[in-house]
């Protein structure tokens, strides 16, 4: 039986392929494994069943079998691991990479996320327009970090890995990509992983549910 994943019934996003079920969706086509995805509503996540698989009432899970589990880099280290193509063989590179995937979800889509959040629940508040700087400034220092860093190279590491993948989808947040004229480079290099096809097939697909829940509303 194909792995099942959960997303969204109703993308916030409207199909811009920005919540973190379209991770895991292209690190399964990725690697090649098929897969079904369970829509979930707001309400569901929250309800017991699927707070047995996922603590925090959240989407993506992956189960496969006996195994559940939740987190985007735990889904996509499991499948990197167990499947050919996200993983360097070499040991030392594998644990780079793996740390790529760590910089991507600790240390760049933290204040990204923060800047997202506070332009979607602060920008009312009295104190937004003194913060919105500061928010702004720390997503640049790590943008700028990390395109020094990229240089001319194709991708982080070597081939194309797991690193990569969790890097470009958390660059293709808006409150980053937003800014990524000003790094020409993370720009290319977040192009170049879109054109990936296993990326525009699990782009289309997490946009065939949204436009499937736009006709049934
Ligand atoms: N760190 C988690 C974050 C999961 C997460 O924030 N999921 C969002 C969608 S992208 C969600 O389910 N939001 C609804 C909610 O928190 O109620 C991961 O990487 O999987």
């Amino acid at each position: 039986m194909a792995p099942i994943i959960t997303a969204f019934e109703a993308s916030p996003d409207r199909g811009r392929g920005l919540a973190r079920d379209m991770r895991v969706r292209w690190a399964l086509e990725e690697v090649g494994q098929p897969y079904e995805v369970r829509l979930v509503s707001f309400a569901a996540m929250k309800q017991p069943a699927h707070l047995a698989l996922h603590p925090f009432g959240q989407i993506p899970t992956f189960e496969d079998g006996e195994l559940a589990l939740f987190e985007s880099g735990a889904i996509i280290l499991h499948l990197a691991e167990r499947h050919e193509g996200l993983l360097p063989a070499d040991p030392d590179a594998r644990a780079r990479v793996i740390g790529w995937m760590f910089a991507a979800l600790n240390t760049v889509e933290p204040p990204i996320v923060e800047r997202e959040q506070a332009r979607l629940v602060e920008r009312d508040k009295p104190w937004f327009d003194a913060r919105a700087p500061m928010l702004e400034a720390r997503v640049r220092s790590r943008l700028e970090a990390l395109s020094r860093r990229l240089g001319e190279a194709e991708w982080l590491d070597g081939a194309f890995s797991a690193g990569d993948l969790m890097m470009v989808s958390v660059l293709r947040r808006p409150a980053g990509a937003e800014l990524l004229a000003d790094y020409p480079n993370l720009a290319v290099y977040v192009a170049r992983g879109e054109a990936r096809p296993a990326h525009q097939r699990a782009f289309a697909d997490q946009l065939a549910v949204f436009e499937a829940s736009e006709r049934t509303t």
